[in-house]
C-alpha cells in the first residue's frame, strides 16, 4: 500500500492540513489508489529530524513511500508519478503543447498560491486565534487579489477547470478551496474562481481534505 507522509492536526473548527500534501491526497483519491496516511509532528517540519531527512532530503512534506520503502518527494513529481504509474482515470494531456499547458497552470498555482500568498493565510491558522498576525493575513489576501486571482479568473472564463477537464493542475486549487473555506475570504470581484473552488469542493476527492471531515475519516482508502 502507498503511504502518504503529510501533517494534518485538528482545531477547534475543523482539521487543518498541509497544503502541498493535500494535492496529492486528492489525486490518490481520483485515481482511487489503495493508500494510508502517516502524520508526522508539524514541529518536525522546522527540527527536521534525521528520520525526516533521509525520506525528504528537504525536510518537509509530502512525499510518499512506496511499497519497495523507496520514497518520493515533491507534490508535483508525485503526482506525475502516480498518473504515469496508474494511468486509469487519466489526469494529463497527451498532447506536448496542452502538456506544457497544464504544467504551466499547476507551476502559477504552486508559485503564486501554495508558496506565494497562501501561507501567510494559512499559517496562522495552526496557531490559537490571540497569536495570529492578522495584518500578515491580510496582506496575503491582497496579494491574492492582486495576482493569483485575476489570472485564475482569466483561465476560468472559457471551461469548468483550468484546463478544460479537471487535470493534475487543478490539484493544487483543491488544497487552496480547503484554505479558502476556512477563512472565508470574500470572492466577489472574482465570480468564476468562486464557482470553481465551490465546483472542487462538490468533488468526492475533497472529501479527503476538507475541514469538515475528522482524522479519524481521512485516514486513506483500502
Ligand atoms: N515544492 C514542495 C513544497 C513542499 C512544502 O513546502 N511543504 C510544506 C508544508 S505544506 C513544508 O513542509 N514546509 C516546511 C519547510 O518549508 O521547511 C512540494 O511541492 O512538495
Amino acid at each position: 500500500m502507498l503511504i502518504l507522509a503529510t501533517t494534518e492536526r485538528e482545531y477547534p473548527w475543523g482539521t487543518l492540513r498541509s497544503t502541498h500534501a493535500s494535492k496529492v491526497k486528492v489525486i490518490l483519491e481520483e485515481k482511487e489508489l489503495a493508500y494510508r496516511v502517516e502524520r508526522l509532528n508539524p514541529g518536525d517540519l522546522w527540527k527536521k529530524p534525521p528520520e525526516l531527512l533521509a525520506k525528504h532530503p528537504l525536510g518537509k512534506v509530502p512525499y510518499l513511500l512506496l511499497q519497495n520503502g523507496a520514497s518520493i518527494f515533491d507534490s508535483t513529481v508525485i503526482n506525475e508519478y502516480l498518473e504515469d504509474r496508474y494511468p486509469h482515470n487519466a489526469l494529463k494531456p497527451n498532447r506536448d503543447w496542452e502538456l506544457a499547458q497544464m504544467r504551466m497552470q499547476e507551476t502559477f498555482a504552486d508559485e503564486a498560491f501554495l508558496v506565494g500568498d497562501l501561507p501567510k493565510i494559512w499559517m496562522p491558522y495552526w496557531s490559537k486565534p490571540e497569536s495570529r498576525d492578522e495584518a500578515m493575513m491580510e496582506a496575503g489576501r491582497e496579494g491574492l487579489r492582486r495576482r493569483g486571482l485575476p489570472y485564475l479568473e482569466s483561465q476560468l472564463a472559457s471551461h469548468d477547470y483550468v484546463c478544460g477537464d479537471f487535470s493534475l493542475a487543478d490539484a493544487p486549487y483543491m488544497a487552496v478551496a480547503m484554505v479558502l473555506e476556512v477563512d472565508g475570504m470574500a470572492l466577489t470581484d472574482f465570480p468564476a474562481c468562486a464557482a470553481y473552488f465551490d465546483r472542487l469542493r462538490s468533488r468526492p476527492s475533497y472529501r479527503s481534505i476538507s475541514p469538515k471531515t475528522s482524522l479519524e475519516a481521512s485516514e486513506g482508502r483500502n
